[in-house]
C-alpha cells in the first residue's frame, strides 16, 4: 500500500513501475482515503505501540493506493523492494533508501507474511482481485 506521503510525493507511478520490472504481476489496485476502520483494523497488530494513534491519524490523512501484486516468494521480493522501515537505514535502490527520511513517513506498507497478507488483502480489496494470465510468464520464469 502506497501511503498518503508516497501519493502525495507523486510516486504512484515509480512505484507501480518497480514492481513491474521486477517481474511481479498486479492482480489489485485502487485508491481511497482510508477510514479509520479500515485504518485500526490494518494496524491492529500495533494498536498498544505508543506511534498508533499518530500512524492512524497519518494514514487517514489523504488517499492511498492500495496493490495487490503476486509472483513466486511474492512478499519477500516486495519487502526487499520497499526496504527497511527507517527511511535513513535503508539501502540506496529500495524504495525507502531512495524516497524516504523517516520511520513513520516511510512511503509505503508490504505485508510481512502469508497470513497478513491474506488478512491484508481481504480488508483492501473486499471485492476480491483480478484473475488474468500473463503472456511473458514464460519470459519471467524458467
Ligand atoms: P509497514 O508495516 O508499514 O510495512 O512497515 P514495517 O513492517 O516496515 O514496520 P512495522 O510493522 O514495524 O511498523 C508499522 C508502521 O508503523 C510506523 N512506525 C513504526 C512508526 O510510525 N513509528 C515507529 O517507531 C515504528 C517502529 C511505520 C510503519
Amino acid at each position: 500500500m502506497i501511503k498518503p506521503d508516497g501519493v502525495q510525493r507523486g510516486l504512484v507511478g515509480e512505484i507501480i513501475t518497480r514492481f513491474e520490472n521486477k517481474g511481479l504481476r498486479l492482480v489489485g489496485l485502487r485508491q481511497l482515503i482510508p477510514s479509520n476502520e479500515i485504518a485500526e483494523a490494518h494496524y491492529a497488530v500495533h494498536k498498544e505501540r505508543p506511534f498508533y494513534s499518530g500512524l492512524i491519524e497519518f494514514i487517514t490523512s489523504g488517499p492511498v493506493v492500495a496493490m495487490a501484486w503476486t509472483g513466486v516468494e511474492a512478499i519477500s521480493v516486495a519487502r526487499n523492494i520497499i526496504g527497511p522501515t527507517n527511511g535513513r537505514e535503508a539501502s540506496p535502490g529500495t524504495i525507502r533508501g531512495d524516497f524516504a527520511m523517516d520511520i513513520g513517513h516511510n512511503i509505503i506498507h508490504g505485508s510481512d507474511g502469508e497470513e497478513t497478507a491474506e488478512f491484508e488483502l481481504g480488508l483492501w480489496f473486499p471485492n476480491g482481485l483480478s484473475e488474468w494470465q500473463r503472456d511473458a510468464e514464460s519470459q519471467i520464469y524458467e
